[in-house]
């Protein structure tokens, strides 16, 4: 019997892995629909853009238009924040502008649009061909959602929480309503809400706060989604790469790689070791999926990426710096809508300013916005750069605090990643056999970035690379 089951177990094992969605090769902008554009004052009630904590307009009809820039910028998928009908009214003197206060999962909230909208967003985002990922809040209603006074037996109370043996999961979330998803009607309705967004064309969920969702559920809506070709996006907040590579053998696709962030935001913005960004890239090689992992430099719950500078204008060209160097690394890249030209804040809601559009930008934002376009574009030219196989150099550990040295290889396309972390311009040279990277005199073609002057040569055994300061370079070899 057992002899019998084997082969047709690891026949479906195998069929399972081949079927899994993947977003490898993508490149996501993350919007926040409120704060990005406003394509109808018709729907603007109570707006205040003076008030960081009120609605501020932007709407589905906003971001169709918007969908050009966009794809100008290169992005091929966009992560909306949630859409759903929130709750009418404020807490804590905020609105539920941000769309995790939710009210009604199956509704557009009316500040957005509405589901005509949201289905027309959604053809012409297809038309583009652009692939959507809708958040999904799966832990929680609104503060003063109604289904929290009239569905009492669907939420936590202090009884569970106090018994709970994990607190992250049946205590409330910063207060929040807090679902029990192993009552039968919460689990169907949660299950089915993915069913609905499916159904409107959404390529792929991104999940928030699973950390605070029970276990079991959360499997059987993986497997729902993965049975249906729904990319799984987790959020785990701070999640390392040991975290990503135990939610992926349970069934996500994806987890936000907050160790890489908070690495980044160190060696990339600030003066640490590039050596901890190259311990996080070591350890997230061994994930059973690293293509999939999802990349960024920050996002609408941590502080800006240029804010990391007390002065405008390092920030902009750390951010430049930081936007070639996620764009060089395995893995799905995300961009919050303003990174691409360093916009500041400090945390919630100073992190969620209006974006603003190209007629507004300062010559430098257009710099920054200039490097952010060229990165994508180099990366999505390049087969290694968006797909290859990714292999950390032994740099030498004298050198290592500023020097970050990995190849991305695809087929018999080779490209040598330096990001350098130096504040002066330097030159390096470093014995070929040392780095464990095979090169001749004639592999070294050209560097792919352009307007920046890093070069390279090999000679004699050596690698020479001489590379501007806080900046990352990519080379082809052949
Ligand atoms: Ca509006
Ligand atoms: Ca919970």
């Amino acid at each position: 019997m057992l002899k019998s089951l084997l082969p047709a177990l690891l026949l479906a094992s195998v069929a399972g892995a081949q079927t899994a969605p993947s977003f490898e090769g993508e490149v996501i902008y993350q919007v926040m629909p409120d704060r990005f554009f406003d394509g109808d004052p018709g729907n603007n009630a109570g707006v205040n853009r003076g008030d960081p904590r009120a609605w501020h307009g932007g709407d589905l009809a906003g971001l169709t238009q918007k969908l050009p820039y966009v794809q100008k910028l290169g992005a091929t998928a966009l992560w909306l924040t949630p859409v759903y009908r929130q709750q009418a009214v404020n807490s804590f003197d905020t609105a539920a502008y941000h769309g995790y206060w939710p009210a009604d999962f199956r509704q557009v909230d009316p500040h957005f649009g509405s589901l005509a909208t949201f289905d027309t967003f959604i053809k012409t985002a297809k038309e583009a061909g652009m692939k959507v990922v809708l958040d999904q809040v799966i832990n929680h209603f609104g503060y003063e959602a109604p289904a929290v006074r009239q569905h009492p037996e669907w939420f936590n109370g202090k009884a569970q929480c106090d018994a709970s043996q994990d607190r992250d999961v049946d205590c409330p979330l910063a207060g929040l309503p807090d679902l029990r998803q192993s009552v039968p009607a919460v689990r169907q309705q949660l299950l089915e809400n993915a069913d609905f967004w499916r159904a409107r064309g959404v390529d792929g969920f991104r999940y928030d706060a699973i950390k605070h969702v029970e276990r079991p559920f959360l499997l059987d809506l993986l497997k729902k989604d993965r049975a249906a070709g729904t990319w799984t996006l987790g959020e785990w907040y701070d999640a390392d790469a040991g975290t990503v590579a135990e939610w992926q053998k349970q069934g996500f696709d994806s987890l936000f790689l907050f160790s890489l962030q908070a690495a980044m935001r160190g060696s990339v913005m600030g003066t640490s070791s590039l050596v901890n960004v190259r311990e996080v890239l070591r350890r997230s090689n061994e994930l059973a999926r690293p293509g999939e992992v999802a990349l960024f430099l920050d996002n609408h719950d941590v502080p800006r990426f240029a804010q990391g500078s007390f002065f405008e204008d390092e920030g902009q060209a750390r951010t430049k710096y930081g936007l070639r160097a996620l764009l060089t690394l395995k893995g799905v890249p995300v961009l919050y809508q303003g990174t691409e030209i360093a916009m500041r804040g400090g945390a919630d809601p100073d992190n969620r300013r209006d974006m603003r559009f190209e007629a507004q930008w300062t010559p430098a934002e257009r710099a920054v916005y200039d490097v952010a376009r060229d990165a994508i574009a180099v990366r999505k030219a390049s087969a290694a750069l968006s797909r290859g196989e990714q292999t950390l150099l032994e740099v030498p550990d004298r050198q290592a605090d500023d020097l970050l040295l990995l190849t991305r290889e695809q087929g018999n396309q080779r490209v040598l990643v330096a990001w350098h972390g130096g504040l002066k311009r330097q030159t390096y040279s470093l014995k070929l056999s040392t780095l464990g990277l095979k090169a001749n005199a004639q592999d070294v073609t050209r560097t792919l970035f352009a307007g920046q002057d890093a070069k390279v040569s090999v000679k004699g055994g050596y690698l020479h690379l001489s590379l501007p300061p806080k900046d990352a370079a990519a080379f082809v070899l052949r």
